[in-house]
C-alpha cells in the first residue's frame, strides 16, 4: 500500500498517517469526507500534544472554561446548550431489517429509509468545522474481550471526552492492521458554519436529533446533539446496543453492570457485576467503603457502568470494563455518598452543566449542605441560595463529570487486566419503597434470569413519567438493547446453560421504606453486610432461610458489628406482603405481555412457581 494519499476533489483531502494501511477504514473515511464536507480532517493519536490542542481550541472557542488551576489542575467546564442536555429515547433508533427484530422496546426504521434520512441531514453537515477521526479500543488494547471502533466526529468536546472514557490513540491502528474489525461511528452536532460565521460555545441542532444503530451492519450514525451517550458512540450505543447484538451472535454478554472486587481478610477475593437503573447509586455502589467494623475488608473498582463478560476456558464468566473513564453524575455525588468519587475529581476533569464558584472551582446540588452565597449556574446566569429556595437549579440534574478511571482511589489493580475478572455473582436492584426485599438469592439460573427481567425502580424524576410509579427496567437495559428484549431473554437463558460454572444471581432493594416513609435501610457503606452475605454464599458457609422468592439471610445471619440495627426494623426491609405480591405479579404479566411470542418458555414456567409459592404467603 502507498500512503498517505490525498484525494484533490474533496473539500477536504483525507492524507491519513502513514501507519494506517487499512482499506475499509480509509475508504469510509474517504466518503463520509465527502458526505459531510469538512473544512479539514485531522487523524487523532491520543497524544498529549494534542489533546492540548484540542483544549486550546475550545477555550478559545468558549465551549470550555479553565477552572482554578490550584484547586482543580486541569480541569474544565463546559456548558452545554439547554435543549442538549441528556441521552434522547425517543429519538434514538434501531434499524434492523426487521421490524420485530427490533422488538417491542426500540424505536424502529427501514434501514434504507433511514440511510436515505441520514444521507440528506448528513449531506454538507461538517461545513466550516474539522472532521476528526478518533480510533478507540473498547476494553485494553489487544484483550480478547475488547473491540475497536472509529468515531468521525466534528466537536472537539467529543474527542477530548473520548481520550478519556475509551483508550484512544495511535495503538488501536496497530490492532486494526490491514483489516481488523471496527465498529464505524460517525457523529455531526449538526450545525454546519457558513464562511465567516461565528461559532456558538456549544454548537448542537436544536431541532433535528438521531441516534441511529443499524445493528446488522453494525454501524452508528448521531446527528444534533453534542452531549453525552448521544455523541460519545463509544459507551451505550456500541458498547451497549451494538455490542448487546454482537454478544448474541457471538455468545457473550454487553451488560449495563458496575464490576467490583470483594477481598476478604484472610486474602480471598470475589467479584461482583451489579446491574441497577439510573437514579439507584450504581456509582457510589461501585466504589463502596465498607464501615470500620469491616477491617481487613476491601471493596475495588473496576468498572462503574458497563460490563463486558465472555466465557472462559475455566467455565466461568470473565468480565471486563469496555470504558476508561467515569462519566458520572454530579448532582448528589458528595464526601457523604461517595468519598471515592470527590477524591477522583481533584484533577484533570471535565465538567459539564455544573455551577461555577465565584473562585474558580466548581458546586453542584448535593455536594455540601449549604450552597455557596453566589454562583454562576449551569446556563452562566448569577444564582445564590435564594434561586435555589424557589425551586432554580444551579447545576443541570443530569450535570456531569469526565475523568480516568485511573483516579479513582479504590481502582482494582485488574481493573486494567486483558484476561477480565471472573463473577462470581450478578446482582440486580431497583428503587422500591415496598415489595422487593433487601436481599434474596435465586434457586436457580432460571430463576435469576426471571429476577433480572421483571426488576423494576420508581421514579424519581417526572422526566419519563410519574413520580413513584414503577418503571420496569429488564436487567437495566430497556433503553439500550439493541434488539428484540425477548431474545435478549433467551440468550441470557442459553448463556446459562452453555458456561460450566455460571454466577450466582442476587436481587437487592437499598430503598424500602417503613411505615412513616422514611428509608428503613441505611445503605451507602452498610450495603457492605449485605455484599459479605453474597460473597459468602458464593464461597458457601452464609446462611439462608427459604422463602417464596428464594433464600435470604434471616436477622441473625448478616453481620450487624457496628451498627444498631434490631430485628424489628430487619422485618421492615425483608417482608413479603401478600397484597405488594399480587400487584407485582400483574405488572410482570403485563410485561410479558409486552415482550409477546418471543417471551421463553422457562420464563412462563419460573412464574408460574412464583406465583404458587407465594399463595402460601
Ligand atoms: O447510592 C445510594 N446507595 C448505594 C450506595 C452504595 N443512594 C443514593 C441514591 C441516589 C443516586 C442511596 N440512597 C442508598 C444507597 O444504598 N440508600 C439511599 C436511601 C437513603 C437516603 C438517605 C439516608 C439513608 C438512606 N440517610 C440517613 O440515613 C441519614
Ligand atoms: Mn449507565
Amino acid at each position: 500500500m502507498n500512503h498517505p494519499e490525498t484525494i484533490a476533489t474533496l473539500a477536504a483531502s483525507v492524507s491519513a498517517p502513514p501507519h494506517v494501511r487499512h482499506a475499509r477504514l480509509l475508504g469510509w473515511v474517504r466518503e463520509m469526507a465527502a458526505l459531510a464536507k469538512p473544512d479539514a480532517i485531522v487523524w487523532c493519536d491520543g497524544s498529549d500534544a494534542e489533546n492540548e490542542d484540542m483544549i486550546g481550541r475550545m477555550l478559545e472557542s468558549g465551549t470550555l472554561l479553565r477552572l482554578d488551576p490550584a484547586k482543580r489542575p486541569n480541569s474544565f467546564l463546559a456548558r452545554s446548550d439547554p435543549s442538549d442536555v441528556a441521552r434522547v429515547e425517543d429519538r434514538t433508533f434501531i434499524c434492523s431489517q426487521r421490524e420485530e427484530d427490533a422488538g417491542p422496546t426500540n424505536n424502529w426504521r427501514a434501514p434504507a429509509e433511514m440511510r436515505a434520512t441520514l444521507a440528506g441531514l448528513f449531506d454538507g453537515a461538517m461545513r466550516g468545522r474539522t472532521m476528526y477521526v478518533v480510533p478507540f479500543s473498547m476494553g485494553p488494547i489487544g484483550s480478547p474481550i475488547a473491540h475497536v471502533g472509529v468515531e468521525l466526529t466534528d466537536s472537539p468536546y467529543v474527542v477530548a471526552s473520548m481520550r478519556v472514557m475509551t483508550r484512544m490513540g495511535g495503538a488501536v491502528y496497530d490492532v486494526l492492521g490491514a483489516d481488523g474489525d471496527f465498529v464505524p461511528c460517525v457523529h455531526s452536532v449538526g450545525a454546519p458554519l457558513a464562511p465567516g460565521q461565528r461559532d456558538v460555545a456549544w454548537p448542537c441542532n436544536a431541532t433535528t436529533k438521531y441516534i441511529v444503530h443499524f445493528p446488522e451492519t453494525r454501524e452508528i450514525w448521531s446527528y444534533g446533539s453534542g452531549y453525552g451517550g448521544n455523541a460519545l458512540l463509544g459507551k451505550k450505543c456500541f458498547a451497549l446496543r451494538i455490542a448487546s447484538v454482537m454478544g448474541r451472535d457471538q455468545g457473550w454478554l454487553a451488560e449495563h453492570m458496575l464490576i467490583l472486587g470483594v477481598t476478604t481478610p484472610q486474602g480471598h477475593k470475589y467479584h461482583v457485576a451489579a446491574a441497577f437503573p439510573s437514579a439507584c447509586g450504581k456509582t457510589n455502589f461501585a466504589m463502596l467503603i465498607p464501615p470500620r467494623a469491616f477491617r481487613g475488608w476491601q471493596v475495588t473498582t473496576i468498572g462503574e457502568d458497563i460490563a463486558w463478560i465472555k466465557p472462559g476456558v475455566d467455565g466461568r464468566l470473565h468480565a471486563i470494563n469496555p470504558e476508561a473513564g467515569c462519566f458520572g453524575v454530579a448532582p448528589g455525588t458528595s464526601h457523604e455518598s461517595n468519598p471515592n468519587a470527590m477524591a477522583m475529581l481533584h484533577a484533570n476533569v471535565i465538567f459539564t452543566n455544573v455551577a461555577l464558584t465565584d473562585d474558580g472551582d466548581v458546586w453542584w446540588e448535593g455536594m455540601t449542605k449549604e450552597p455557596p452565597a453566589h454562583l454562576i449556574d449551569w446556563q452562566g446566569r448569577d444564582w445564590t441560595p435564594a434561586d435555589g429556595k424557589a425551586g432554580r437549579k444551579a447545576a443541570h440534574a443530569n450535570a456531569r463529570f469526565t475523568v480516568p478511571m485511573v483516579q479513582c482511589p479504590s481502582v482494582d489493580p485488574d481493573w486494567d487486566n486483558p484476561a477480565g475478572v471472573p463473577i462470581d455473582a450478578f446482582v440486580f436492584g431497583g428503587r422500591r419503597s415496598d415489595t422487593a426485599p433487601l436481599i434474596v438469592e435465586a434457586r436457580s439460573w432460571e430463576e435469576g434470569v426471571y429476577k433480572a427481567a421483571t426488576m423494576g425502580s420508581e421514579m424519581t424524576a417526572a422526566a419519563a413519567g410519574t413520580i413513584g410509579e414503577v418503571r420496569r427496567d429488564p436487567f437495566a437495559m430497556l433503553p439500550f438493547c439493541g434488539y428484540h428484549v425477548g431474545d435478549y431473554f433467551a440468550h441470557w437463558l442459553e448463556m446459562g446453560r452453555k458456561v460450566a460454572k455460571p454466577p450466582k444471581i442476587f436481587a437487592v432493594n437499598w430503598f424500602r421504606k417503613d411505615a412513616a416513609g422514611r428509608f428503613a435501610w441505611p445503605g451507602f457503606g452498610e450495603n457492605m453486610r449485605v455484599l459479605q452475605w453474597i460473597v459468602g454464599r458464593c464461597a458457601g458457609g452464609a446462611r439462608a432461610v427459604d422463602t417464596p422468592l428464594g433464600p435470604m439471610p434471616a436477622y441473625g445471619d448478616l453481620n450487624w458489628e457496628g451498627l444498631d440495627f434490631d430485628a424489628g426494623r430487619y422485618a421492615e426491609v425483608t417482608a413479603i406482603r401478600r397484597d405488594e405480591w399480587e400487584r407485582e405479579l400483574a405488572a410482570h404479566d403485563a410485561l410479558f405481555d409486552k415482550v409477546g411470542k418471543r417471551r421463553p418458555e422457562a420464563l412462563a414456567g419460573e412464574r408460574e412457581r412464583l406465583g404458587r409459592g407465594l399463595r402460601g404467603v
